[in-house]
């Protein structure tokens, strides 16, 4: 993590910490790419490289979100699954260390809450259990980490009988992922992000 703060200031040596790390190969060469740029647009590269993370992770969560919406396990299963990787390959070395904490302190929680969902097609109500908590992950982020995407906080207060649950949504009309097609329109807008 110290190697990574140091590179935040020597964009040249950011570039070979990546390599060297070995889990980025893919973005340190398409860096190597436009490489000889100057910093100023090596520091755009990076900040749009962990944008565009962010926005696999926000994207995931919606198809996730969008499945338990259609009641459609098998779908939010694939979801979940996307979503775990994209937790996994998020690049943080674009983001600031306060940013940064904040994604580490959510990673290890989203990845178990996406894999859960992932292996349990077939039980949808186990699904939406573990997208509850999934879900506070997700609003964590996008407070903490942020993205351009305008998204809604919204609320359920049915679902886990009348305790109710949150979840995030693209659109500002309700359309309940924890009661499905039973319910589809229950909930209530808390905050715009
Ligand atoms: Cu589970």
């Amino acid at each position: 993590m110290s190697l990574f703060k140091d590179c935040m200031k020597i964009p040249l040596i950011t570039i070979t910490a990546i390599m060297l790390l070995g889990s980025c190969q893919g973005d340190s060469k398409k860096e190597m790419a436009s490489g000889g740029s100057s910093d100023t647009s090596q520091t755009a590269t990076e900040s749009r490289k962990s944008d565009q993370g962010a926005e696999a992770i926000i994207t995931s969560y919606l198809d996730l979100k969008n499945a338990l919406v259609k009641d459609d396990d098998k779908a939010a299963a694939e979801a979940g699954k996307q979503l775990a990787s994209a937790f996994k390959q998020f690049n943080t070395s674009g983001l600031k260390e306060a940013e940064r904490k904040i994604f580490e302190d959510i990673r290890e929680d989203a990845i178990d809450h996406a894999s859960h969902i992932s292996t349990n097609a077939g039980n949808i109500s186990h699904q939406r259990e573990h997208f509850e908590t999934l879900s506070e992950d997700i609003y964590d982020l996008k407070k903490g980490v942020g993205g351009d995407q305008k998204l809604y906080y919204l609320h359920c207060p049915m679902y886990n009988n009348g305790k109710g649950a949150n979840w995030i949504s693209e659109t500002k009309e309700v359309q309940n992922p924890y009661l499905g097609k039973s319910m589809p329109e229950c909930g209530t807008l808390k905050e715009e992000l």
